[in-house]
């Protein structure tokens, strides 16, 4: 799967594919791009197969009926859903446009990697462990963006070593895609990225 969200403040790139042999992809992706914002989420159900995919698809629906609300609710509204599920981990980001801002809050092993022109990285800390519907605190920070960043969230079926330099690079997100699909037939599991750049 390939997706593509684009208007003149934002591009991005999303791809998933499932862990080899598997029909059921336990990885979710959510995008949407409107006038004022972006925002997307990124979910990895705990395992794999079609126990993972329920947990992480029913984050995706609550973020997609919700899109309009702000990271703290949404992430609160996502662990909601997973009471007697499989836990998940879970990375939102939304960005705003005209404050030139974006959101960032995640729980578990999603990498993410925000690299400004001028030489600066934004990568948060997520908080260990994952979602699972019990009461949970968790880190949410607001940062400004300078127009021309671009953003890498991944899930653990890929492996980059150097993702701030890759980040960093002077590689257009379509190029940074084309590079990460040639780590896609070595993963180990369900596979998600969204490559993107903000202006
Ligand atoms: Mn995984």
């Amino acid at each position: 799967m390939l997706e593509n969200g684009i208007n003149q403040h934002i591009q991005a790139i999303a791809y998933q594919i499932p862990k080899e042999g598997n029909e059921f992809n336990g990885d979710s992706i959510y995008m949407k791009v409107t006038e004022d914002y972006f925002i997307c989420a990124v979910a990895d159900g705990l395992g794999s197969g079609e126990h993972a995919f329920h947990s992480s698809d029913a984050v995706r629906k609550e973020v997609e009926k919700n899109h309009d609300k702000e990271v703290e609710v949404l992430i609160e509204y996502c662990n909601q859903v997973l009471k007697d599920k499989r836990g998940v981990t879970l990375s939102i980001l939304k960005a705003h446009f005209l404050q030139k801002t974006f959101t960032y809050s995640s729980v578990g092993n999603i990498q993410f990697v925000l690299s400004c022109p001028s030489g600066k990285f934004i990568y948060p800390l997520p908080i260990l462990g994952y979602l699972s519907g019990r009461p949970q605190k968790y880190r949410c920070e607001t940062y400004s963006y300078e127009k021309g960043s671009k953003f890498i969230i991944h899930t653990d079926g890929l492996s980059i070593t150097d993702l701030k330099s890759l980040a960093s690079s002077s590689s257009s997100i379509e190029e940074i895609s084309n590079y990460l699909d040639n780590h896609v037939k070595t993963r180990k599991d369900d596979l998600t990225y969204i490559v993107g750049q903000l202006f």
